[in-house]
């Protein structure tokens, strides 16, 4: 293992688009793509662009979104805009699942192929052995399923990078950090044991996606290889870090990843606009710190995150552990959009508290012996 702030340097590709922050969901709709550009400006504020290969990724092809999607999905997804949704052939919105949650917006199959492209640029870099961790912020997208979007997410990068690297890689370890149940991926690769996927999150059977009980453990060839760890509101730093430390150790060392992605939507912290956990930005960081002291190579997406200024401080303040960088807290005096983060201007505000935690120590010791049960299959 390697520890933080040793000798050890990886090779870190970001890879980004500023075009990809330009997008617009709606005026109501949480998800904001202009968080992207405040973390653009963090990262390289902090001096962060200086000491990593910078992509500016290409669009996806239609082909490489037909590895996971379907004809019929991807073509409506070329055609589709505000101006002709509405001449479309009754039962289109059902059918294609539109509606508050996933609106047609301007210009969306090029936001979904420019995300996309960043993931599938970022997976190549690790089959062509030329980084050790590629990060795509603007990934994550993990509700997306083969033929229609669900929750925000249109087309999966994570299951299209993942197809990508189990062309090279025997061997793919999915982490999901994000509040939600990562459903599109797990459902993915539910049948195979060349994936194991997990995810953290939020589970009262109702709680968007509504899926992601410990009973969903895969089947077939993958059965064993799902795990979830269901949660309830208001976890803390402490009860989430010891959890998932005591989880993923024995999983990256049974299961034996040749390759890991981790997705670390930033819903998770405390204060997000649709959150319920109490998350600080250094205990998020904290499991992408430890994941990383595998050694195993990574690519790093994000996710959901509500709350744009909490939302770029994390993927800034993790770009700087990707990269063996501890960052300053005080924001660089000279940065644009300053005035986003006052009153405190500090990259690490405190986030706790805001919900009460109603995981008991008795369900998260139950919880950890169930999971550690689970990873036994594994081991044999
Ligand atoms: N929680 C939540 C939430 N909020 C919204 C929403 C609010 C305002 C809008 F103008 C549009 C949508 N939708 C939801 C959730 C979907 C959460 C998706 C999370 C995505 C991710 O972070 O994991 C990864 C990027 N949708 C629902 O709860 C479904 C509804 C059941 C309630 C909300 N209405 C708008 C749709 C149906
Ligand atoms: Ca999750
Ligand atoms: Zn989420």
């Amino acid at each position: 293992m390697f520890e933080f702030g040793s000798t050890y340097s990886p090779r870190v590709s970001y890879h980004y688009n500023p075009k990809v922050s330009n997008y617009h969901y709606g005026v109501k709709h949480p998800m904001k793509p202009f968080r992207f550009m405040l973390t653009d400006h963090l990262v390289s504020s902090y001096g962060l662009h200086n000491i990593m290969d910078l992509y500016e990724t290409r669009e996806a092809t239609k082909e490489e979104l037909l590895q996971f999607h379907s004809e019929d999905y991807v073509e409506f997804l070329s055609k589709v805009s505000p101006d002709n949704i509405s001449k479309m052939p009754r039962g289109t919105f059902d059918k294609y699942n539109i509606g508050d949650d996933c609106p047609i917006f301007q210009n969306i199959y090029e936001y979904c192929k420019l995300y996309a492209g960043a993931s599938l640029d970022a997976s190549r870099k690790l089959i062509n052995d030329q980084s050790d961790i590629a990060i795509n912020w603007s990934g994550g997208l993990h509700h997306a399923k083969k033929s229609n979007p669900s929750g925000f997410c249109y087309v999966n990068d994570i299951v299209l990078a993942t197809l990508n690297l189990l062309r090279y890689h025997p061997r793919v370890l999915y982490i999901d950090i994000d509040l939600h149940h990562g459903d599109g991926v797990q459902e993915a690769f539910y049948t195979t044991d060349r994936v194991f996927t997990v995810s953290f999150h939020k589970y009262n059977g109702e709680f968007f996606p509504g899926t992601g009980n410990y009973d969903e453990i895969g089947c077939a060839e993958g059965k064993h290889f799902a795990m979830n760890v269901p949660l309830n509101d208001g976890i803390d730093d402490d009860s989430y870090i010891n959890l998932f430390k005591s989880v993923m150790e024995p999983i990256i060392t049974s299961f034996k990843p040749t390759a890991i992605i981790q997705q670390c939507g930033a819903d998770s912290l405390g204060h997000d606009r649709l959150g319920c956990f109490n998350l600080n930005i250094k205990a998020h960081g904290e499991c992408v710190k430890f994941i990383r002291s595998f050694g195993i190579p990574m690519v790093v997406v994000g996710g959901g995150g509500y709350t744009p200024r909490n939302v770029s401080r994390l993927y800034a303040y993790e770009t700087g552990i990707l990269n063996n960088v501890l960052l300053q807290s005080e924001l660089p005096e000279d940065m644009p959009f300053r005035n986003q983060f006052g009153p405190d201007y500090s990259l690490y505000p405190v986030l706790d508290d805001l919900y009460e935690n109603m995981n008991s120590k008795k369900y998260l010791e139950d919880l950890r012996i169930r999971c550690l049960e689970h990873i036994r299959y594994l081991q044999g």
